[in-house]
């Protein structure tokens, strides 16, 4: 039986990771930061709880990760946790740097002195392109890494030190270049959620009005289901590699409105306002990946698209609220 941790396995990707382990036959350890709702804080993997080693470590606290990696010993390491939130990392951008960028260090470090035979993956993201692509539109393997956040900027250090540590010690380490990948189990701040919760509040007489910020912005989105699978491709090839994950379709957040809302049988403008409050600084206005590599290498392969998706999130909220 292999052992693989989870970082982050609270999150969105670590509960469908944890699934897809479990359904593998791994034994599946997770760390928890501490919270002080106990109760809330496991609401994602409560369904799989008795089936999963949970301990307390922090991806800020270098000695807690060294405990757990001496502990279990993992075979395969999938490093998800991060200060997650685009947004969020403009207001807080030290933590961000810290617990997004920093902890892939602290975890690198502690795999190194203690479990060097562990296969390590990072999720990285497609927020470290910032606004570059090629002429077609897309962000590609060979796009620089430019990025316009506290969160890319972090994860472009999470990215390099990873390279780093792969070429200087010869660790197998994987970059997953995953572009947004959503889900009924997405955190209801991100974009899709919000319109899919606030649209079926809308739908119930719950509300009657939905703020968004920029609404011409695009994104590539694929279904996190779809996405975990990829990591653990990654990580069963014979050498470690770089990889971009994403579905090649791209929509604007006025598409997304108009899928949510039509699937509801309303008109998105009559209820959608902006409001300067969700908008950032400095914004990432077009991703669309080019996900040749990993189909072509890693055999992935997309069950969902979009709509099928956004359709899957509305019915969720429909039968939920
Ligand atoms: P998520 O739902 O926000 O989950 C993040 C996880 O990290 C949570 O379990 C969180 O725990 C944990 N965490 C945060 N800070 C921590 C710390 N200091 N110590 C220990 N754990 C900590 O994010 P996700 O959507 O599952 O994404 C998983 C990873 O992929 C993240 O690294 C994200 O940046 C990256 N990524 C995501 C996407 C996407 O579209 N979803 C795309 C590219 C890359 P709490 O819930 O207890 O705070
Ligand atoms: O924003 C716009 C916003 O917060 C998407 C994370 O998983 O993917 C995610 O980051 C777009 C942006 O995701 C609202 O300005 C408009 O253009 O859902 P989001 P994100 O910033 O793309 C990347 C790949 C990651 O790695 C991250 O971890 O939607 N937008 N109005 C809005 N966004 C939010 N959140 N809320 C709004 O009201």
């Amino acid at each position: 039986m292999k052992t693989a941790l989870i970082t982050g396995i609270n999150g969105q990707d670590g509960s469908y990771l944890s699934e897809l382990l479990l359904e593998k036959g791994y034994k599946v350890v997770g760390i928890l930061k501490r919270n002080s709702v106990a109760e809330t804080q496991t609401t994602r993997i409560e369904h799989i709880r008795d089936q999963l080693t949970l301990e307390y470590a922090d991806m800020t606290d270098i000695h807690s990760l060294v405990r757990v990696l001496q502990k279990y010993q993992p075979d395969e390491v999938y490093n998800l946790a991060a200060q997650s939130h685009v947004g969020i990392s403009f207001d807080q951008p030290v933590y961000t740097a810290n617990a997004t960028g920093i902890s892939v260090l602290n975890l690198l470090e502690a795999v190194r002195l203690v479990s060097p035979k562990s296969k390590v993956y990072q999720a990285s993201s497609s927020e470290m392109f910032g606004n570059n692509s090629n002429e077609e539109g897309y962000q590609t393997m060979d796009t620089r890494l430019d990025p316009v956040s506290p969160y890319g900027c972090a994860k472009v250090y999470g990215y390099n030190i990873c390279n780093n540590y792969k070429n200087s010690y010869k660790m197998f380490i994987c970059n997953g270049i995953l572009f947004n990948h959503e889900s009924p189990r997405r955190g209801t701040n991100f974009v899709t959620n919000k319109v899919a919760k606030e649209a079926v509040r809308i739908k119930k007489g719950l509300t009657n009005k939905l703020e968004l910020g920029n609404l011409n912005a695009s994104r590539d989105w694929g279904h996190a289901k779809d996405y975990v699978k990829v990591m653990w491709l990654m990580l069963q090839q014979d050498e470690p590699d770089n990889y971009i994950c994403a579905t090649g379709v791209s929509h604007t957040i006025k598409d997304l409105c108009e899928t949510v809302f039509s699937y509801l049988d309303m008109d998105w403008k009559d209820y959608v306002v902006t409001n300067e409050r969700y908008l950032r600084p400095e914004e990432l206005e077009h991703l669309k990946g080019d996900p040749s590599k990993s189909v072509e290498k890693l055999g992935w392969e997309l069950e969902y698209d979009f709509e099928t998706m956004m359709k899957e999130m509305v019915d969720y909220w429909m039968e939920k609220l």
